[in-house]
């Protein structure tokens, strides 16, 4: 029997590879897909008969997300059936969910119209365990839902589970009920899955996208079949990364995770609020106001929708600390959606530490997380800013410069901001431009000193046996062989003396579990200097873009660098500890200048006309 560990990986990998190739670049495609582009920020709902048990079976609490409750408890089919009869959901109000939707900014609804249970939310000919046919309630939510939708202007979406369906004989993923190698998968897509598709896109009015997920055996005809079945009945509707075989009309992330930098192509990430996407009574670990705004800005900025999921009880309630995180974003996109909706990623490909950039034409927004001591400095930008406010103040032009630096061929926006951000969690910066945006491209140091570099970036070197990957976040995993070498060039300003400090990652979302491990020895050659040392656990951060993983900051030594000029950094392992199968994981090389490149006192003080002095005050210093 294999762990659930290796379940895990083995899903996400399948996923990971699944949903990294090109979706389809046609023109029926790129006009589907304008809205999608627009709108950035969706609600996905998690809604069926697992919100009853909510994480607990016959008293005892079932770890892992609540919509699998099934499949972790094996729970038999007769047994699960029976929760239909319990799912009475009197307190639903669909107008009230699509108002919180709205008031949070979200321009779509995915909601789960079928999950792996097999379960339909909605009124079905196709077979009678629906929510019409089978429960109390009887009533179709998702036409409650598409009425509501309409009046307030929001897109409806249906989850769908095409390949995984525990309840049917056939469906995929049941094997405590039945045997997998009896199984007859294209009777069920024909008895079941393609009739189910047919209601969602003929019952309920015109329909923003299908959300197919976890494709695993399924062919790429299947897959194809399916997409062309949604596209010949509603063309406008766009088809999900996750209907496998790369035929889907943009690509789906893992779950939870952002990748370190701008892609050039169309991607969602589905983002849960705590660490379940159905209900479970006692997950009561919610994301903060500030992480979601921080992940939706990341995410528009590496031109991807951030689609963030509520899990309703079983009385048909979204619970109350979801609401109030989505309202409390909702007020922030009143003040700054401009840089969200119909956003475009940043110029630059790689991430600030201090927030994200998101542009539109002839205007660069930058999304302030880490407010400034002194003043905002951003290398590397070459349009010509014609003016500068906040979001939050649009009357109040902010003062700004734009100078060469002739020896380090650079050059610097400096902006004077207030002393206090406007907003506690997220302040926005907008440049007007003389046009469209154009940057340095290329890795670079920033104004603090500090050199990031990401294995997303790298040129990577495997040894012939090496299983080395970078991951869908940009971490460089399966990292075993001293014979891997990644390597980065970039552009240095600024020389001095440099830290340099590796950066680990823990693999798996699991917080807190078995899922990192350290020792190795390792070696990092930047400019021809080399430091070595070990990947220690001394210093462990939440990760600020993604608090659901830790990072492991270890020191190795220094180098210094004489600027300006390029850099040629590489990283390799001496040796690699790998008793827990995780080996080496590296989310970033930093090389950390130890004197940072912005002087204490920012701008020079004004020479003061001694006729002004203070007479009797003979307080200044050396001149
Ligand atoms: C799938 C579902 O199994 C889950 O219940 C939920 O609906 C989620 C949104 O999608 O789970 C996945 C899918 C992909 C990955 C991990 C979990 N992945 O790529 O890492």
């Amino acid at each position: 029997m294999m762990c659930r560990r290796a379940v895990i990986a083995a899903l996400s990998l399948s996923l990971v590879s699944s949903v990294a190739a090109p979706a389809q670049p046609d023109a029926a495609r790129e006009k589907r897909i304008q809205w999608w582009r627009q709108a950035r920020f969706g609600m996905f709902i998690h809604w069926g008969l697992y919100a009853v048990p909510a994480g607990e079976w016959k008293g005892q609490p079932i770890a892992g997300i609540g919509e699998w409750i099934m499949n972790r408890a094996k729970i038999p089919v007769k047994e699960y059936e029976l929760l239909a009869g319990r799912f009475n959901p009197v307190k639903f109000d669909a107008d009230a969910w699509v108002r919180v939707a709205k008031e949070a900014g979200q321009q779509y609804i995915v909601i789960t119209s079928k999950h792996h249970d097999g379960f339909a939310m909605f009124g079905s000919k196709a077979s009678p365990y629906n929510i019409v046919d089978a429960t109390p309630f009887k009533r179709d939510v998702m036409k409650e839902l598409s009425a509501a939708c309409q009046k307030h202007g929001v897109k409806l979406c249906f989850y769908y589970s095409q390949s995984q369906d525990w309840h049917h004989p056939d469906g995929l993923g049941n094997t405590w009920d039945y045997d997998d190698a009896k199984k007859n998968f294209p009777k069920y897509l024909n008895e079941l899955v393609k009739p189910h598709v047919r209601e969602i896109l003929t019952q309920y009015g015109p329909i923003g996208l299908i959300w197919f997920d976890t494709p695993q055996r399924i062919t790429r005809e299947q897959s194809q079949e399916l997409t062309d079945l949604v596209h010949s009945i509603q063309p406008d509707a766009l088809v999900s990364g996750r209907i496998g075989n790369e035929v889907g009309d943009y690509r789906s992330m893992g779950d939870n995770q952002i990748p370190a930098r701008v892609m050039d192509y169309d991607w969602e990430t589905p983002v849960t609020l705590n660490d379940t996407w159905g209900f479970k009574k006692d997950d009561q670990n919610w994301k903060s106001t500030q992480t979601l705004i921080r992940q939706l800005v990341d995410v528009v900025s590496k031109n991807g929708n951030y689609l963030l999921n509520v899990g309703p009880t079983s009385e048909g309630v979204i619970p109350q600390p979801s609401v109030d995180r989505l309202l409390e974003v909702g007020k922030w996109i009143k003040v700054n959606g401009a840089a969200v909706y119909g956003a475009q990623p940043s110029p630059y490909p790689y991430e600030f530490e201090w927030g994200s950039i998101t542009a539109k034409p002839g205007r660069l927004y930058l999304h302030v997380i880490d407010w400034p001591k002194r003043d905002f400095m951003l290398y590397g930008l070459r349009s010509k800013v014609k003016s500068a406010h906040l979001l939050a103040a649009p009357g109040t032009p902010l003062k700004f410069m734009q100078i060469q630096d002739r020896t380090a061929k650079l050059s610097v926006l400096r902006i004077t901001l207030p002393a206090s951000p406007p907003d506690k969690d997220v302040s926005v910066v907008a440049l007007e431009l003389d046009g469209k945006p154009t940057v340095e491209t290329g890795l670079a140091q920033q104004p603090d000193g500090k050199v990031t570099l990401s294995p997303i970036f790298a040129d990577v070197t495997k040894a012939p046996d090496s299983g080395l990957s970078i991951d869908a976040r940009g971490v460089a995993t399966r990292w075993f062989n001293t014979g891997d070498k990644l390597s980065w060039k970039f552009r240095l300003y600024r020389g001095g003396e440099f830290r340099v400090v590796l950066v680990s990652s823990e693999t798996r979302g699991a917080a807190g579990g078995d899922n990192w491990e350290g020792g190795h020895k390792v070696t990092v050659t930047a400019g021809g200097q080399s430091a070595s040392g070990a990947v220690g656990d001394g210093d462990r951060r939440k990760n600020a873009r993604n608090p659901r993983w830790q990072d492991v900051y270890s020191e190795i030594g220094r180098v210094k660098l004489s600027a300006p000029g390029m850099v040629d950094v590489t990283v390799k392992a001496d040796s690699i500890t790998a008793a827990h199968k995780m080996g080496f994981t590296l989310r970033e090389v930093q090389l950390v200048k130890i004197e940072p490149n912005i002087p204490a006192r920012a701008v020079p003080a004004k020479k003061r006309p001694a006729t002004r002095r203070p007479a009797g005050r003979a307080k200044s210093g050396p001149r």
